[in-house]
């Protein structure tokens, strides 16, 4: 797939600077003789100001950083392809909706919410899920999270929901995180917040690979086709490997691990060719259909339940290719959700309505100006022609000796005709700032995402609660919480107001509906792309570890030897050295050694650790004793045998072993 290069791909050639041999210049393309030493009045005298190679290095430093994104401002980027499954000709005509053979090339970013350029990726938070399809009428992006449903219902409280989100003004803590009275707060006074809270506190926020999330549009959308008819669209992206999380105290831990956990899992899949995919699917709702729902489709804290509208899988996303410079690509991609195509449009979502003012307004500020399209990873393949001109930073030289239009002396040139034309939608109203009474129900969905919840997702659900308002100091805003709770469901609000020692709250009646798609519960299964540690020492029988990783391999797993010292083992090179080992950066362990480990308390409790977070524990050989020395108790997925690949490849293919009673154990 990375040998059939896409129109992009070769469009970003003109730019790129090799790394080749060539003799270290100035910007200005004159060579340096010496790049270690300001030039001075003497060896032990004081720089010069003519030295014009120091003032330019020093300067560009000065000048490297770039204000990062007020929001989503940890990301991780991606190339990829787009291919449609079938032409859409009776819904939009945008052109690659209707053409099977084009491979449309796009661009991804994934990001936290939150936190800072340098936080922790495995942090509880919404992730972006960002989309450029370079197309062949121009851009057009999708910029989504990977939960369907938004905090807020009109664009103009953004400001007040991040101040906030981020740290608290005062002492700029905590980092990357909602645990924290002024989040909570503007929770309990913001019930329309409340669906979206239930998807944060669940583990949708946690995602165990940006290669296995859900991304979502999250607005309706709207799709003309060449009559210039509408149907309401929301976007979908569904990982072919499912949509898998990690657990909490895992996650605790491998912030201190590994901080870029999710940006380095994304990337070494796509360098080991092992390419993330995502279908994208549609749902479609006629216009007709628009008020047939106990919900307004203008109103991005509702989902449309799958079950009343199911998905249409319509396309296929691969990604193929890593960024070459962080900077240049993944930092620099402007996205916006104006950038549309003929033949796809807006509704009156008050959310959407203001990110299309956003989205631009950032990108002037944070890349400097308008020219910032321009930037090779913002350019379109398709030519771009019109009579804006100048600015910050301009890189073409347009010949035209007009730049205004209509114009008699460039032949009319370049003419506006057979574009883009806006959904000729009939609007009517008086001047007025208030919410539509069809937003107004805030509780029902939570209810019926909590109502869809398997029971090892609810337990999940009260504990990300009471660690969250654990964490608040201000008694009132939990109580308000635990009393939204109570009207979520009776269930969640009495769990949570016992863990915070508060009285159960008293819930009215709630509805007993569930939308099953909303369960994390029957992902597709696979042990491809999972990461298996081998425990070895040295005598263990590396035959054996031979034959079980070869299985497991040949399956599409990635098997590392995590051993008490670097080197190699009976042949076998080690990955890992096990003091810079820990089990949080495996979906799996396997004890091949029991001999000398089951005496190192760090080897027990690496398989104690990764018991406890419901993880396939093997054993071959000797690390039957590993097993043993952990004392881990009589369970599901702890596969002890001589010939254990089938068994124990079915139980990483399952991902966890959430309904594992670990309390008793001590890791
Ligand atoms: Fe964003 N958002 N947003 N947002 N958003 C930005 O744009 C904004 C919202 C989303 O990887 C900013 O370039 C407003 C919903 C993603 O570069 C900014 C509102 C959804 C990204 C901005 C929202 C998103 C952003 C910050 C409420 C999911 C990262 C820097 C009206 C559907 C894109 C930037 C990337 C980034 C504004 C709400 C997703 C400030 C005003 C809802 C994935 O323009």
């Amino acid at each position: 797939m990375q040998s059939e290069r896409d129109a992009k791909d070769r469009q970003l050639d003109e730019h790129r600077v090799p790394l080749d041999d060539h003799t270290m210049t100035t910007d200005q393309g004159i060579p340096v003789d010496d790049t270690d030493n300001s030039l001075k009045a003497g060896t032990r005298g004081p720089t010069l100001m003519e030295d014009f190679h120091f003032r330019e290095k020093i300067t560009r430093f000065d000048h490297e950083r770039i204000p990062e994104r007020v929001v989503h401002a940890r990301g991780s980027g991606a190339y990829g392809i787009f291919e449609l499954y079938e032409p859409l000709g009776e819904y939009t005509c945008a052109e690659f909706l209707n053409d099977t053979s084009a491979r449309t090339p796009t661009f991804v970013r994934f990001s936290t919410v939150a936190g800072f350029r340098g936080s922790a990726d495995t942090v509880r938070d919404v992730r972006g899920f960002a989309t450029k399809f370079y197309t062949s009428q121009g851009n057009f992006d999708i910029v989504g999270n990977n939960i369907p449903v938004f905090f807020i219902q009109d664009g103009i409280k953004f400001p007040d929901f991040v101040h906030a989100v981020k740290p608290e003004p005062h002492w700029e803590i905590p980092q990357a995180q909602s645990a924290h009275d002024t989040f909570w707060d503007f929770i309990q006074l913001q019930p329309e917040s409340l669906h979206m809270v239930m998807w944060v506190m669940s583990d949708r926020a946690i995602p165990r690979s940006y290669r296995m999330m859900q991304g979502f549009g999250v607005h309706t959308f709207r799709l003309v086709n060449a009559q210039g008819q509408g149907t309401f669209v929301k976007w979908h992206w569904r990982p072919k490997l499912g949509t898998y999380s990690l657990v909490w105290d895992e996650v605790l831990r491998i912030q201190g691990n590994d901080p870029d956990f999710n940006r380095r899992d994304l990337w070494e899949a796509i360098e080991r060719g092992a390419y993330p995919e995502y279908e994208l699917c549609v749902q479609l709702v006629p216009e007709s259909r628009e008020h047939d729902f106990d919900f307004d489709l203008l109103d991005p804290t509702k989902i449309i339940p799958e079950e009343q509208v199911p998905l249409r899988p319509i396309g296929k996303m691969t990604l193929t290719r890593n960024p070459q410079n962080f900077h240049a690509e993944t930092e620099q991609v402007a996205f916006h959700t104006a950038n549309v195509v003929p033949g796809i449009d807006f509704t009156n979502d008050p959310l959407l309505q203001a990110r299309n003012f956003s989205y631009l307004d950032t990108q002037l500020l944070r890349l400097g100006g308008p020219n910032f399209t321009q930037i090779p990873i913002n350019r379109p393949i398709a030519p771009v022609r019109n009579d804006q001109r100048d600015g910050f930073h301009q890189h073409l030289i347009h010949e035209s000796r007009t730049s205004y239009a209509p114009n008699s002396i460039s032949g009319g040139c370049p003419a506006a005709r057979d574009g883009y034309r806006h959904y000729q939608e009939k609007v009517e109203g008086t001047k007025i700032r208030r919410r539509s009474p069809s937003f107004e129900n805030h509780y029902s969905q939570a209810t019926l995402f909590w109502n869809s919840m398997a029971d090892w997702e609810k337990r999940h659900i009260v504990a990300a609660f009471l660690f969250e308002l654990g964490h608040v100091e201000r008694p009132p805003i939990k109580q308000a919480m635990v009393a939204h709770l109570g009207r979520i469901h009776p269930d969640l609000g009495a769990a949570v107001a016992q863990g915070l020692g508060l009285p159960a709250p008293g819930g009215g009646q709630v509805h007993s509906r569930t939308s099953p798609a909303l369960s994390m519960t029957g992902q597709p299964r696979s042990v491809a792309t999972r990461k298996i540690a081998i425990l070895m020492a040295d005598g263990t029988d590396a035959a054996a570890v031979t034959t079980l990783r070869q299985a497991l391999e040949g399956q599409g797993a990635i098997c590392e030897i995590v051993a008490p010292r670097e080197g190699t083992l009976g042949g076998l090179p080690v990955d890992r050295q096990l003091s810079a080992a820990s089990s949080v950066l495996y979906d799996a362990v396997v004890a091949a050694d029991g001999a000398l480990l089951s005496a190192s308390a760090r080897a027990v409790f690496f398989v104690l650790e990764a018991f406890r977070h419901g993880k396939a524990v093997g054993a071959v050989g000797s690390g039957r004793q590993l097993v043993e020395a952990a004392r881990l108790p009589n369970d599901v997925g702890v596969i002890v045998g001589d010939d254990i690949a089938a068994a124990f490849a079915e139980a990483v293919a399952g991902h966890r072993f959430y309904d594992r009673d670990v309390s008793g154990v001590p890791a």
